[in-house]
Formats: C-alpha cells, sequence, structure tokens
C-alpha cells in the first residue's frame, strides 16, 4: 500500500517529524515554490504544525483531501481552527504532558528574576566576587503570587507557588471556586495585590495585550511580570516602557511578540530574564509531544478517535 502524505510546517519539532516518518511520506511545506505545492496540495491528508505554526484558512483551503491536523504544542492560536472545522477536518494538540515543565520554568523565572540568578553567575565568572557582593535580591518564599489564567498549567504554577508557601490569587474568564484560591475579575486588579504576577493564558485575540500599561502600574514598582504564555498577551511596548521607567521591578520572559526577535531594549536591562520560548523544552516532554502528537495524527488518518482535540473540535466533530 502506498504511503500517505503529510505536510510539515515550518519548524516542526524533530521528534515529531521522525515519529511521522515512520509510517508516513512527508513533505516540507514551500510557501515560496508554488508549482511544488500545486503539484503536492491534492495529495495531502494530514497537516503537522507546532504551538507556533501559523496554518490559515487560505492553505487548508488548499488541501483538498486534508483530513486531519495534529499540532505539536498545546497553544494553537495560529492555528484556523473555525475553517478547518468548515473543511470538516479535526485539530489536536499535546494537553498536559508539558504542563510540569512549563509550571517549572514559570517558577524558575520567577527565583530567577527575583534573586538575580543570571547576574549572580555573570559575577562569580568574570571574577568579580572579591570586589564586593551583589545587590540584595527579592525574597520569594511568603510573597504573592498572582496567576492570569488558572487551567491546567496555571494550577501546576500554583501546586508549585503553595510549596514556597506563598499565597495564591488568579484572574481568568469564569471564576473556580473549587480552586479555593481568591479570585479577581480582571488582571488589573490581580495585580494590584501581588508581588509576581504570572501569565499562562492561551494566545489569540481573546488575549492579545491582556497585560497592557494599565495592569503594569497597577503591579508597581516592587511587581514583577512572568510570561510563560504568549508574547501577544502582553504588550511589549508598554512592558519596554515600564521596566524603563521602573514602573514594574522586573520581569521574567519566555515568549515575545515576534520570535525570535526580542526587542534590544530587553537585552541590556539588567532587572530582566530572558528565555527562548523553551517552557517545555526538555527531553523527556518534547519526546511526550511527539508521542501525543503522532499518536492523534495516525488515530485521525485510520478513523479512530481522537486522543487529544481542541474543545472546539470536541463540540464540532463528534470526536
Ligand atoms: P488551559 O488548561 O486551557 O488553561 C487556560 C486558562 O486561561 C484557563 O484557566 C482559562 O480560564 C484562562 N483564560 C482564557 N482566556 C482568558 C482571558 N481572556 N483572561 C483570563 N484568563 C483566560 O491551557 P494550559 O494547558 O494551561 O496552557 C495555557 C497556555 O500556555 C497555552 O495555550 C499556551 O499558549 C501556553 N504555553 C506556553 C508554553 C511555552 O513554551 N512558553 C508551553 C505550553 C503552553 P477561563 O476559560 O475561565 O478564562
Ligand atoms: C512549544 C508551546 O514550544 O505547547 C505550546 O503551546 O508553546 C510549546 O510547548 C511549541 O508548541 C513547539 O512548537
Amino acid at each position: 500500500m502506498s504511503q500517505l502524505d503529510i505536510l510539515v510546517m515550518p519548524k516542526v519539532h524533530p521528534l515529531y517529524i521522525a515519529a511521522l516518518k515512520t509510517v508516513y511520506k512527508v513533505h516540507a511545506y514551500q510557501p515560496d515554490d508554488a508549482q511544488a505545492m500545486a503539484a503536492l496540495a491534492p495529495k495531502i491528508v494530514g497537516l503537522a504544525a507546532g504551538g507556533e505554526s501559523v496554518v490559515p484558512g487560505s492553505l487548508i483551503a488548499q488541501l483538498p483531501q486534508l483530513k486531519m491536523l495534529s499540532v505539536f504544542g498545546v497553544g494553537y492560536d495560529g492555528i484556523d481552527v473555525p475553517a478547518a472545522i468548515r473543511q470538516g477536518v479535526p485539530v489536536t494538540h499535546t494537553p498536559g504532558v508539558l504542563t510540569d515543565d512549563v509550571a517549572d520554568l514559570a517558577m524558575a523565572l520567577v527565583l530567577s528574576v527575583a534573586r538575580q540568578l543570571p547576574q549572580a553567575d555573570q559575577h562569580v565568572r568574570q571574577g568579580l566576587w572579591p570586589q564586593g557582593a551583589l545587590p540584595l535580591g527579592r525574597k520569594v518564599s511568603g510573597a504573592r503570587m498572582g496567576i492570569v489564567g488558572l487551567g491546567r498549567i496555571g494550577q501546576a504554577i500554583a501546586r508549585r507557588a503553595a510549596a514556597f508557601d506563598m499565597s495564591i490569587a488568579y484572574t481568568t474568564r469564569n471564576e473556580k471556586p473549587e480552586s479555593g484560591f481568591k479570585y479577581y475579575p480582571s488582571a488589573a486588579a490581580l495585580a494590584a495585590q501581588v508581588d509576581f504576577l504570572v501569565v499562562i493564558t492561551p494566545g489569540g485575540a481573546g488575549t492579545r495585550h491582556l497585560i497592557n500599561a494599565e495592569v503594569l502600574q497597577a503591579l508597581g514598582p516592587k511587581g514583577y511580570l512572568v510570561n510563560v504564555a504568549r508574547g501577544s498577551v502582553v504588550d511589549e511596548e508598554a512592558l519596554v516602557q515600564a521596566l524603563t521607567k521602573g514602573v514594574i521591578a522586573g520581569a521574567g520572559l519566555d515568549v515575545f511578540a515576534n520570535e525570535p526577535q526580542v526587542p534590544e531594549a530587553l537585552w541590556r536591562m539588567s532587572n530582566v530574564v530572558l528565555t527562548p520560548h523553551m517552557a517545555s523544552a526538555t527531553h523527556q516532554t518534547r519526546q511526550a509531544m511527539a508521542d501525543l502528537a503522532f499518536a492523534n495524527m495516525q488515530a485521525g488518518l485510520s478513523g479512530k478517535p481522537l486522543l487529544t482535540p481542541v474543545p472546539e473540535c470536541m463540540a464540532n466533530t463528534g470526536h
């Protein structure tokens, strides 16, 4: 039997591609080669994407035989899910398997920015220790944490913060009384009451610039922002301004508005810790994500129940 053809978006993780290659004929998306794409498009039955991939409705419409779109990542804000559903194509993602890693990195950023770990490391490596000590840091244990988005990862961050004896409050669109944490109806109201504001919502239009100048003002000159969600959730210009003018104390950032570009103003700031969208980047988790994304692709293409469809597809495709 001939192999089914899968189209792979740019920068999809090699572990996922390697798994796909064991069963399918894998083709790289070539947006600049219209002729190659025209020849390929009618054969494609599966589309493999990553959490940061942009898959517009126009691409989905170009693939008349498409039966399955499997995303390596829990976030899928770059995928035109309504267009996929209109074409009868289910979309899956990889929730849960990366929750621990992302929560771990959120706590790592909290600790790094508060305890100045990058500066401390440089202090030792550059031989500056004999000349004196670093400025004092900010105590994390017992501080007040505010979580914007109390889903799978937000709750995992709360569990870690609780182990640091932090008080926990949160904001979401729908209150979660079962959490037992104090709820605030807006990010600004939450920011005004906490020392560390950790952002972990989905990206997309619904959360664009949820963290704006007003929220940063409310967080205040002793407050720290940590963003492990999507760059789009924070108004990056307002954040650079706030950090420059001392409106907030510092920030730990894993995600940015225009990745992999990061505003150079941030590179120079000593009260900022920057990581390259790596919250789920461990061997163990990336393998688990690849396994799940691959299993979803196989299920979708063999008519079996999908393991982890995106919520919109649970309602719309009967899976
Ligand atoms: P989830 O379980 O769906 O949780 C999302 C949470 O965000 C829910 O509590 C939801 O509550 C809340 N939310 C949604 N819209 C909101 C809004 N407008 N205002 C306030 N809260 C809002 O998702 P998850 O598994 O925790 O993942 C969350 C996100 O983390 C992903 O979508 C992805 O963007 C990001 N992520 C980043 C990395 C990384 O490498 N940095 C890795 C993995 C995931 P309500 O519905 O009640 O509002
Ligand atoms: C990955 C992510 O870096 O899951 C997500 O939403 O942002 C990260 O886990 C990404 O999906 C890799 O493509």
